[in-house]
């Protein structure tokens, strides 16, 4: 279970945010109340949720998931591997040391980004992507083994993270979309297949036995409840002009 949530509210400059999709510029009022709605949901799973206040200087830094990796016995603090994003992470390290008191980091030339690390109890995946590099996954497995953890890498080919298509909710359920589908690597799961046209939606957190969903997909929000789960949805449509969903928006321990 988790007990907290570090979230950082998106700034005006959020409009020079880095992104591959041709979705239009964010609204930053309209993605100041999302973030809002956003925390209120994470408060409904029973986390307390520490709010930092916007950082203009990074437009991305409202996708606090890059910047650390935090398990039961450490956090990692990475080096978010979109240059621009660089520096984005010292600010999350001091607000982590309340809560952490082995704090560990990547170092260049690796790089790596939080959002390509998907964590099934003390088993980590990496995904190596254009953010994160073989050098950043070698220094983040020797930090996870000296843990106890253990870890697999996955290639990615198409898109930006390993949690932009996957998403694990806990008691071997996996939602799963695109070019992660027929992995033999996740065939163990019992895999929620989610339609390419709802592949958004793959990015989703399991947070505390409910799950946090962007709005809009009800096929794969009709897929999560029959599974079991109490689903919670919030608009995420200024996010994902960015390229950013819900696990990207926050840390959660
Ligand atoms: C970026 O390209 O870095 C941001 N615009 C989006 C980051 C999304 N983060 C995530 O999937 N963990």
């Amino acid at each position: 279970m988790f007990k907290n949530a570090i979230v950082r509210k998106p700034g005006k400059s959020l409009l020079n945010g880095i992104t591959s999709a041709s979705l239009g510029k964010p609204d930053y009022n309209k993605a100041s109340a999302q973030h809002t709605a956003y925390v209120d949901a994470l408060q409904d799973c029973g986390v307390k949720v520490t709010v930092l206040e916007a950082n203009e200087k990074f437009p991305d830094s409202v996708f606090v998931e890059d910047t650390a990796v935090v398990t039961a016995k450490c956090a990692i603090i990475t080096n978010p591997g979109a240059a621009g994003r660089q520096g984005e992470e010292i600010e999350i390290k001091e607000a982590l040391k309340e809560f952490y008191e082995n704090i560990e980091s990547i170092q260049a030339p690796g790089t790596l980004d939080g959002g390509d690390i998907m964590m099934v109890g003390g088993h980590f995946y990496i995904g190596l992507s254009a953010r994160t590099n073989s050098d950043g996954a070698e220094q983040f497995t020797r930090i996870l083994e000296k843990y106890g953890y253990t870890v697999s890498t996955v290639s990615l080919k198409k898109v930006l993270h390993l949690k932009t298509g996957l998403a694990y909710l806990e008691n071997n359920n996996l939602l799963v979309t695109g070019e992660f589908v027929d992995l033999p690597i996740f065939a163990k799961f019992n895999r929620i297949v989610v339609d390419e046209a709802e592949s958004y939606a793959a990015n989703s957190i399991w947070v505390n036995d409910k799950v946090i969903m962007p709005a809009g997909f009800e096929k794969t929000k009709k897929a999560v409840t029959e599974a079991g789960y109490e689903v919670l949805t919030v608009d995420a449509s200024e996010f994902r002009k960015l390229d950013g969903g819900v696990s990207c928006m926050s840390l959660r321990f």
